[in-house]
């Protein structure tokens, strides 16, 4: 059984709901801390969570021993940083992936889900020295609309992921479950694959359903992904999607 368990995330939100799963009376036994990468702000994590908030910088030698001295547990929760071998080989690391492993490993998945017809899960699974992809404890399908945009699909995904902590958690504290060796080696997107999406190509020849995938796997509420160069001024135009479904 695990006591002395290390949440490391860079994701607000998905901290705050899982602060909210372990503060409940079967949790209380274990010893938990959370911890943030160093290039996230400790201030915005403090003023929602009510956990004190360490660093760790998982390219730190020291600090990953420090890990691996004080922790038997360590949970990812959409972590930005790579495991370092070190960490991996002495601790039990697990964790939580905002796409199915294998089909969408890496960045972004449901935008890449979208784009590509792919279907999409959330996963939980060991962290091993490849990028998601170590042994599956658990994945459950998210349902992909074709008025899905990035920022719905993903909604449906954070749902997911605590849906399956909740269902999980106690069996990952106690060691007690069954894994599934990944059947290939799927589909690996990075940060830069999603950058060169972004660029929009006025010239290029797609279907209407390619276009408005393309367009809908770009939208994600305010941020400023899908662009143009707009040819005399040079500017950048950036381009959204919106639908509205009637009953
Ligand atoms: O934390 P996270 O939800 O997830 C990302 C990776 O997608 C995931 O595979 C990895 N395991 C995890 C450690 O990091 O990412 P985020 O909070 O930076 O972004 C959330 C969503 O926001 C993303 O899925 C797409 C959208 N987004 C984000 C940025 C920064 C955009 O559409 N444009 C952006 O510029």
């Amino acid at each position: 059984m695990h006591r002395n368990i290390l949440i490391i995330s860079d994701n607000i939100y998905l901290s705050y709901e899982f602060e909210k799963i372990i503060f409940s009376s079967e949790f209380q036994m274990y010893n938990w801390n959370f911890s943030i990468s160093s290039s996230s702000n400790k201030n915005d994590f403090s003023s929602i969570l009510k956990s004190k908030i360490n660093k760790y910088d998982l390219k730190n030698r020291d600090e990953v021993n420090t890990i691996i001295e004080l922790y038997d547990l360590v949970i990812s929760i959409h972590c930005k940083q790579i495991f370092p071998e070190n960490l991996v080989n002495n601790v039990k690391c697990i964790n939580i992936h905002p796409g199915y492993n294998p089909i969408n490993i890496g960045w972004y998945p449901q935008v890449f889900a979208i784009i590509n017809n792919l279907s999409i899960r959330a996963t939980i699974h060991e962290i091993d020295n490849e990028l998601d992809n170590g042994n599956i404890i658990d994945r459950e399908f998210v349902k992909k609309e074709v008025w899905d945009t990035s920022l719905s699909l993903y909604d449906k995904i954070l749902k997911k992921e605590l849906e399956l902590i909740k269902k999980n958690l106690i069996n990952i504290l106690q060691d007690c479950y069954k894994t599934q060796v990944p059947e290939n080696i799927g589909n690996l997107f990075l940060k830069k694959d999603f950058n060169e999406l972004c660029k929009i190509d006025l010239d290029e020849k797609l279907t209407m359903r390619q276009a408005i995938d393309k367009l809908r796997a770009l939208t994600h509420g305010e941020f400023a992904n899908a662009y143009f160069i707009e040819p005399s001024s040079k500017r950048k135009i950036f381009v959204s999607i919106e639908f509205k479904l009637k009953d």
